[in-house]
């Protein structure tokens, strides 16, 4: 519908986050161009002319009301649909949390970003978890629960391929989920601004195979036992 060709759906909320704002752009677009017509064609059509005085026009009869009325009534109308339509998303992406398949652990800090992964074992904060900087591995195809920390200032994780954006708030530890559906390199990007560095602190996410990752897994873990 327009987005995608410009940053690739990578998750299984992306294409819902797209037409919401395809939603919101066509809406908001109709009423833009709209009033800019009117706006427009009024100035030209009452152009001052040589001869014609100008009236005063104070807008408290009905029929003139109802150029202000009418249209107020059908963008609330807007208001709605889009409400409904951003509720129902919202609640699917910020707060319904399915079962993780994984889980990963996410620490920002100035200026840069760690990652903690559960390891064979599948579970964080044991002896195999694997730790790295500025690289997140996962497996496409399965439920992440990510947990954001941070170790100084407000940080923002985005990840723009999976139209993921959630602040990171020091002391605080918070739980979300994404499900990549495609394999890929992507950009992850701090989107807050956490000081003099914050243009400093890109990441990758590279979503991977259940075989390619294991295969990671396995190195990473041969690495560090070596
Ligand atoms: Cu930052």
């Amino acid at each position: 519908m327009g987005i995608e060709h410009y940053i690739e759906q990578a998750s299984s909320y992306a294409a819902d986050i797209d037409n919401l704002i395809f939603l919101v752009g066509v809406l908001t677009g109709f009423w833009f161009l709209l009033i800019e017509f009117v706006f427009f064609g009024l100035i030209v059509a009452y152009r001052r002319r040589p001869g014609v005085k100008a009236q005063y026009i104070t807008g408290e009869e009905k029929h003139q009301k109802r150029w202000v009325g009418i249209p107020h009534e059908l963008v609330l109308v807007c208001d709605v649909v889009i409400i409904i339509a951003a509720v129902r998303v919202w609640v699917d992406v910020k707060q319904t949390l399915p079962p993780a398949g994984e889980t990963v652990r996410v620490i920002a800090q100035q200026w840069a970003w760690s990652f903690v992964h559960a390891g064979p074992d599948g579970k964080l904060d044991t002896a195999d978890d694997i730790k790295t900087v500025d690289e997140m591995h996962v497996k496409v195809g399965t439920v992440y629960h990510f947990k954001l920390e941070s170790r100084d200032v407000l940080h923002s994780f985005s990840m723009p391929v999976f139209r993921l954006k959630q602040d990171v708030i020091p002391g605080r530890e918070i739980t979300g989920w994404f499900k990549a559906t495609k394999l890929g390199i992507h950009d992850i990007q701090c989107t807050e601004i956490c000081g003099i560095g914050h243009a400093l602190m890109p990441a990758r996410i590279v979503i991977q195979t259940k075989g390619e990752y294991d295969a990671w897994t396995a190195a990473q873990t041969a690495t560090a036992s070596r």
